[in-house]
């Protein structure tokens, strides 16, 4: 296992991002590739700006147990049931995700991407929609072509880290990244193969307030430095105001010039 570390080797702030390559064997990640790619309802999303439709530069598709809607990028997609592949492969990670967190961990949904070739991509964003919670745990499998995922810190870009995501690679996510980090795939002009994603993520059903802001970007960072550990209930406003005044997400220290 490699954690996702920043460029001079220094861990991860707020957050980790697991790797486990040959996390399938390359055998096993050859057929379920194989059977996602054929059996898999996939879609193709498009994103209104303006009223123009954008089509989403890769084609998706969302399964899960029922009433599992997810709405992010302006769409809500009803989930698929699930097919026997996407069960091995839940089981699969929800194992792995409870060993290494140590705690209970049940998937009711999964995201899948198909990255046709190096034109298709996905920008960045963090998977923080309200119906995910606090400091959700995602369990992210590749199988195809590798692809770099790129992670950059919200409050201050300078800090990055990259990650090569091969066959059969499984990458965990948990703690408070989604609040602190955004990740992207980025196109390539290299000749590559067809690549499938999948992002095993828990909805949680719980009334979800929007009154700060229509992303959890918004407030969860400020109920993480409030309460770490144990925050159930979303903070009021004020508690939030209280935070954002006292809470200081410092930017590295710049480098002094030399005065020549
Ligand atoms: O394709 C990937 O590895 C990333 C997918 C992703 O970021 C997402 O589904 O939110």
């Amino acid at each position: 296992m490699k954690l996702a570390t920043l460029s001079d080797g220094g861990v991860l702030p707020f957050g980790q991002a697991a790797l486990y390559d040959g996390f399938f064997a390359t055998t096993e990640a050859d057929q379920l590739f194989e059977e996602l790619e054929r059996d898999i309802d996939w879609g193709q999303e498009y994103l209104t700006i303006y009223g123009k439709k954008i089509p989403f530069p890769r084609k998706t598709a969302w399964y899960g147990d029922p009433g599992c809607d997810y709405s992010y990028s302006g769409i809500t997609m009803m989930p698929h049931p699930w097919i026997p592949p996407l069960m091995t492969i839940k089981e699969r990670v929800e194992t792995a995700a409870q060993t290494q967190l140590k705690k209970e961990i049940t998937f009711n949904s999964v995201l899948l991407n198909l990255y046709r070739d190096g034109t298709d991509s996905m920008s960045w964003h963090s998977d923080d929609e309200p119906e995910l919670g606090r400091n959700p745990v995602i369990a992210s499998v590749s199988l195809g072509a590798t692809r770099p995922f790129h992670l950059r810190y919200k409050f201050n870009s300078q800090y990055r880290a990259q990650m090569e995501l091969t066959h059969g690679s499984l990458l965990l996510m948990s703690g408070p990244l989604q609040h602190g980090w955004q990740h992207q795939i980025p196109k390539t002009k290299k000749p590559i193969s067809p690549r499938i994603n999948l992002t095993f993520r828990t909805i949680i059903d719980r009334e979800i307030p929007r009154h700060i802001g229509e992303s959890t970007a918004d407030y969860l960072p400020l109920m993480v430095a409030l309460d770490p550990e144990n925050a159930e209930s979303f903070p009021t406003e004020e508690a939030v105001n209280a935070a954002l005044r006292s809470l200081l997400f410092a930017p590295p220290a710049r480098k002094r010039r030399k005065s020549s």
